[in-house]
């Protein structure tokens, strides 16, 4: 069953609270939290405080995304706030069996993240102790940006290359995730769906209906009635 994880940059952070809640009731399986330092990306968006304290108000996993340049310099906050899922992008890693394993080290789970044009070459020799792969579907840094078609054919080939060393480990995607590409993308092989302004985070509707709608158009299942709705 694909799981989807709202990317809390979108949120809008007058109240993010009342969002998470919201998120929560709607089912969301995963928070998912842009960590930027305006070097590997040319925007800041959430840091680690700021993950903390959502941390406080909800049970569900939270998913790091660390667009940084240096992500060692993160991990012992990560270890510290007890963060389920981590990842770092394999552009800047110098030593990506080292990360993973410091990562792991805390009991969080590894991810390595791609970005679009980004090839998958390299991953077989990082599958040990790898735990999910994050395959950007927009260039990293920004919201509202269109999708870059030509990662459904690697999330194909990467599929193929796990079944190959016989791993499997979910792939996520992330950026303009909305209904229709969120399909394109499951039908290939992606299983965790980051859910931003293309699908949840939008000006004209609630967002706990957005979720539950988005979830229920995912999974093919039937909206529930009204009197379900808590
Ligand atoms: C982008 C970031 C993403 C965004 C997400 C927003 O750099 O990694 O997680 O928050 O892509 O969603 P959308 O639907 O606006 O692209
Ligand atoms: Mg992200």
């Amino acid at each position: 069953m694909p799981r989807i994880a709202p990317s809390l940059m979108c949120s809008n952070l007058l109240h993010l609270q009342k969002d998470i809640e919201d998120l929560d009731r709607a089912g969301a399986d995963i928070f998912h939290i842009d960590v930027m330092d305006g070097h590997f990306v040319p925007n800041l968006a959430l840091n680690l405080e700021v993950v903390r304290q959502i941390k406080t108000v909800t049970k569900t996993p939270v998913d790091v995304h660390l667009m940084v340049d240096n992500p060692e310099l993160y991990l012992r906050s990560i270890r510290e706030m007890n963060i389920e899922y981590a990842s770092f992008h394999i552009e800047v890693a110098k030593h990506p069996l080292r990360l993973i394993r410091d990562i792991k080290a805390g009991g969080t789970k590894a991810g390595i993240a791609l970005n679009p044009c980004t090839g998958i070459g390299d991953l077989p020799y990082m599958f040990e102790g790898l735990d999910y792969i994050l395959l950007m579907t927009v260039e990293p840094g920004f919201v509202g940006q269109r999708f870059v078609s030509g990662v459904l054919e690697k999330i194909s080939a990467l599929k193929k290359l796990m079944h190959g060393h016989n791993v499997d480990v979910p792939i996520e995607v992330d950026g303009n995730i909305s209904l229709e590409t969120a399909k394109r993308c499951i039908e290939r092989g992606a299983s965790i769906l980051v859910a931003g302004t293309s699908s949840i985070f939008k000006v004209d509707k609630d967002l706990y209906s957005a979720c539950v709608e988005f979830k229920c158009g995912i999974t093919n299942s039937a909206l529930p009635h009204p009197r379900q709705i808590l």
